[in-house]
């Protein structure tokens, strides 16, 4: 149970609020969530019918996760989601986004469904809205079907965001008067680029630049096949986007021509992805550098790629680059950054709130966004209990405070971002650390699956209160 907070009444703030709002808050109605992804939580891999993932795979092989652990467990959510929801619950969150596991679906990634699986999600779904919490569900979040990696060769193949489209358009007819909010895909930059380049993420492969190329392609194409599915099929109203981690271009110095150097950089850096679903078109410059190299791509891919969407899913961590405008043929220059830039627990995961204000600005204004939701934001912390027993991760919320008094920023100035779901509801599998990076405002203990909350938990639950800073 979170503790309550001390020293205030809430129907005082709320009442206060009300009629002189906070210079810290935020728009009546902000929707507040939590975010986790199905590998990373779930566990049961073999349940109901669940066939393989990519995950599971690479998991298993040896040298691939730091701490070589696996998610054959993980939270053990599949088993204490209504727990879980209550946690959502006390926190005062109403909307949680998940994913959906592929292979729990479709097992064998195409053909014959598995109606077990599926029924999870809707036990989940039932049990969220019985609790007023919206849900906002992710179709993919890198857990693809181990049977379409060996049948086909995964995303190297135009089979895979073939299967994929049948998915969703599956997911659609059956969770659709469930569901109202759906992303496509989790963050195609990641998947692509760790997955297929670096071989740091499943399924572990080096491509050279052509198949790299080509897979994200197929990436983007089946982002734009499952709106296409999703808007079918799914009840009217049911609204679809992709969850993107945009490269995040920061103007080092807030000058006119530095704003503008670091629109260019943002439409530039994130050509294979954001650019094309937004303007159905790769950039020149994109072509350019990767010469014979490039996609092989018809005008109807481009056409599907750039599907009309509802809202746009940023996830946003960390800046990627601060930009200073340059009078180079790109129009900018990007700083490097000097080793004393500090981090937090995560070596890639350098704190610069400021990203959580320009990445929505830069995408609302390159392309005319009108809604957009921060599908995930947070950090990993070392989270050591105190001798009262209490994890006071005050470097958590020192991190969280930054980035929503930026983001507050965001929504004053008019940048149409509706609400926020923090990564994470609780410590899980993450991804190649393994459990060695903590990312929850609910800390785990992964031998006995217990949930305790952090200080964070208080200080998102009082955010959420007062729809403000605090
Ligand atoms: C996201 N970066 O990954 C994923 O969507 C989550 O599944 C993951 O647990 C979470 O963020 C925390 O890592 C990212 O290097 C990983 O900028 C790395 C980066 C960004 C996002």
């Amino acid at each position: 149970m979170l503790p309550a907070a001390p020293g205030r009444a809430q129907s005082d703030a709320q009442g206060g609020a009300r009629e002189r709002p906070a210079p810290s808050g935020f728009p009546n109605g902000f929707l507040w969530g939590t975010a986790t992804s199905a590998y990373q939580i779930e566990g049961a891999i073999n349940e109901d019918g669940r066939g393989p993932s990519i995950w599971d795979r690479f998991s298993h092989t040896p040298g691939a996760i730091a701490d070589g652990s696996n998610g054959d467990t993980a939270t053990d959510h599949y088993r204490l989601y209504k727990e879980d929801i209550q946690l959502m619950k006390e926190l005062g969150t109403k909307a949680y986004r998940f994913s959906i596991a592929w292979p729990r679906v479709f097992p064998d990634g195409t053909g014959a469904p598995n109606p077990k699986g599926l029924d999870f999600y809707k036990r989940l779904i039932d049990e969220l809205s019985a609790n007023g919490i919206e849900p906002f569900a992710t179709l993919y979040h890198w857990d693809l079907p181990q049977a379409m990696q060996e049948r086909v060769g995964g995303w190297t193949s135009r089979e895979t965001p073939k299967a994929f489209a049948d998915y969703a358009a599956y997911v659609a007819q059956q969770l659709g008067d469930r569901v109202q909010y759906f992303f496509t895909i989790n963050e195609c930059s990641r998947l692509v680029h760790l997955g297929h380049g670096l071989g740091g993420d499943a399924p572990g492969l080096k491509l050279p630049p052509s198949g790299l190329n080509q897979v994200r392609h197929h990436v983007a194409l089946a982002h734009g096949l499952a709106v296409q599915a999703i808007r079918a099929l799914g009840r009217s109203g049911t609204k679809v986007g992709p969850a993107e981690n945009v490269v995040s271009c920061i103007p080092a110095i807030e000058t006119p021509a530095n704003i503008r150097a670091a629109e260019i950089a943002t439409r530039e850096l994130n050509a294979g992805y954001m650019t094309v679903m937004m303007e159905g078109k790769y950039t020149d410059a994109y072509l350019e550098k990767a010469g014979n190299d490039a996609p092989k791509f018809t005008p109807e891919d481009l056409r599907i790629i750039s599907s009309p969407v509802d809202f746009v899913g940023l996830n946003v961590y960390t800046p990627d680059h601060y930009v200073v405008a340059a009078d180079n043929a790109r129009g900018f220059t990007l700083a490097p950054f000097p080793a004393s830039f500090p981090h937090m627990k995560a070596d890639w995961l350098r704190p610069g709130p400021e990203a959580i204000y320009w990445v929505p600005r830069h995408v609302a204004k390159l392309w005319n966004v009108k809604s957009i939701y921060i599908t995930e934001n947070g950090t990993s912390g070392s989270d050591k209990a105190a001798a009262d027993g209490t994890i006071y991760d005050v470097d958590r919320i020192m991190y969280l405070r930054n980035y929503l008094t930026q983001l507050r920023r965001a929504t004053s100035e008019g940048v149409p971002v509706a609400g926020y779901f923090l990564w994470s509801l609780m410590d899980n599998f993450e991804w190649s650390d393994g459990y060695e990076q903590r990312f929850g405002i609910y800390h785990v203990d992964f031998e006995t699956k217990r949930r305790t909350p952090k200080l964070s938990a208080s200080f998102y639950r009082e955010t959420i209160a007062r729809n403000a800073v605090v």
